[in-house]
């Protein structure tokens, strides 16, 4: 993980309230801690914009919806909220965590026991998510964890419930990868444990559809740079050897920005090193970061 210790104590974000990290606490009895039910964000601010703060929120009340949860702030106050936890804190590159539990309850299920969700917002300085991939490239394994299916628990949710894609992660650890890719119930690639994939062939990219993964906001992006560039993008199920046989493949996210990926199972992508797309999508990304986004002050 490239994330930075904070060098000062930060203030975090709860219900309204800006406490030190040290008192920055929530309930054993609160939902999202004893059920994971709780949805949340992650989202960056570059150079004192944040970066695609509309979408963010966007995603995080749809999430929110999708599990009956009704988050005790309008969009429009929930901006404000990270806006204002960004300047206590005074961060102007930073990785801004939001996270909306259902609350505190009781022990059992029954949601109706919380009598309001609980609002976090966690705001720290952040580096390179895979420190040195970005030149050299990611080695990553195919898990044997699959995807959950879209009628078992949609990954269009971003919920707090990553068990799925940790015990991914764990196996891309044992096998001393940096990441895991994972493939849905039938057999086709979905996304890595905390991030989309692409991969480029012919001149052209592919990725899976949305209705298997996270609608990341960054693959978004790379549609947008894509089209920039006159390069076409499919949204198309795609096999492990179509993955094998790329010329270039990478991974998007808001922590992990466009990271480039050399090998997987063993084998070398291409020609082994971070492809020719790959690095002018990164190059764009990394231009737009610096100039886009709503500013925090
Ligand atoms: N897929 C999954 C499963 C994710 O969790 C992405 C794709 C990329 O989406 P965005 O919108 O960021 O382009 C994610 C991103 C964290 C954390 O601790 C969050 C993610 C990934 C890694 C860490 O906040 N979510």
């Amino acid at each position: 993980m490239g994330n930075k210790l904070p060098e000062k104590e930060l203030l975090v974000y709860i219900d309204g309230e800006l406490v030190p990290t040290n008192q920055a606490k929530v309930s054993v009895y609160d939902h999202g801690y004893l059920y994971g039910d709780a949805v949340f964000e992650g989202i960056r601010s570059y150079n004192g914009r944040v970066f695609k703060l509309n979408e963010h929120i966007d995603r995080l009340y749809e999430s929110a919806q999708t599990i009956d949860l009704k988050i005790p702030l309008t969009k429009e106050e929930f901006k404000q909220a990270i806006l204002k936890t960004l300047r206590a804190n005074n961060l102007k590159d930073a990785y801004i965590r939001p996270i909306v539990s259902r609350g505190v309850g009781d022990l059992g299920l029954d949601p109706r026991k919380c009598s309001k969700p609980t609002v976090v917002i966690i705001a720290q300085p952040w580096g390179k998510y895979y420190g040195d991939a970005y030149e050299k490239g990611l080695k990553i394994v195919t898990a044997s964890t699959r995807r959950i299916p879209p009628d078992c628990l949609s990954p269009n949710i971003k919920s707090c419930n990553y068990l799925n894609n940790i015990l991914a992660r764990i196996e891309a650890i044992n096998f001393g990868a940096e990441e895991a890719l994972m493939l849905d119930v039938r057999g086709f690639v979905s996304e890595a444990t905390g991030d989309n994939v692409f991969i480029v062939k012919k001149g052209k990219l592919a990725t899976p559809p949305e209705t298997i993964v996270l609608k990341g906001i960054t693959r978004r992006v790379v549609f947008e740079l894509a089209k920039k560039l006159n390069i076409q993008v499919e949204e198309r199920d795609l096999t492990l050897p179509e993955i094998y046989n790329a010329d270039e493949l990478f991974l998007t996210g808001t922590a992990a920005e466009i990271a480039p990926v050399v090998e997987i199972d063993g084998r070398k992508i291409g020609a082994g090193k971070v492809g020719q797309i790959t690095r002018k999508l990164m190059k764009l990304y990394s231009e737009l970061t610096e100039k886009e986004g709503i500013p925090i002050s």
